[in-house]
């Protein structure tokens, strides 16, 4: 088993938009087992592989108290959605801040599971939060982008000037953020 690590926002990788998977393999497999890993031990209820820097449409979920319902899904697609809701959201690639966004109440996403079974599944709260949220990932899109620029830009800057005391490179190019 494998902690993976995730990168943190404004990382342009994050705003790579991923790609469909052709075949679940025991490969994938493998990678699954290492995203729930990194995910449980944020901790956090939900993972995208564009946060581990691999960019393929795959996430990882588990909103259960005692981390015992983990859900895998390949390829998801939202093929229903109903209502709005508002809810508090935080991001392990936005650590720290945590902010109200809008979206769907209730949905209907069909994917693959970890054996290349087809599945749908129709949820509300958390989960239909959490399933919008790391789809956006798959997208490049992070819950940042429904907040006004002034306060993505304040969020931007404290995590651009974290980092810089992480890694004590205070005049490195910044080019690639
Ligand atoms: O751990 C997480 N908590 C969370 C809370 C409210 C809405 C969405 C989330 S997902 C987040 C983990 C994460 O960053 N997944 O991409
Ligand atoms: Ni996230």
């Amino acid at each position: 088993m494998t902690k993976l690590d995730i990168l943190r926002f404004p990382d342009k990788r994050l705003r790579t938009k991923a790609v469909e998977i052709s075949t679940v393999d025991d490969n994938l497999r493998t990678f699954v087992a290492d995203m729930f890993e990194t995910m449980y031990e944020a901790p956090g209820i939900g993972l995208a592989a564009t946060q581990v820097n691999y960019h393929k449409r795959l996430m990882v979920i588990d909103v259960s108290e005692d981390n015992n319902e983990p859900l895998c899904f390949i390829n998801p697609v939202i093929t229903h959605k109903e209502g709005i809701e508002v809810m508090q959201e935080g991001c392990l690639s936005v650590p720290g801040f945590y902010e109200d966004v809008e979206r769907a109440e209730s949905i209907t996403v069909k994917a693959l599971d970890k054996h290349g079974e087809s599945f749908e599944l129709t949820t509300n709260d958390l989960l239909a939060v959490c399933i919008q949220h790391e789809i956006d990932h798959l997208d490049g899109k992070l819950f940042v982008d429904y907040l006004s620029p002034l306060k993505r830009n304040r969020i931007r800057k404290k995590l651009e000037r974290a980092e810089k005391e992480l890694t004590g490179q205070k005049n490195r190019p910044t080019a690639n953020l």
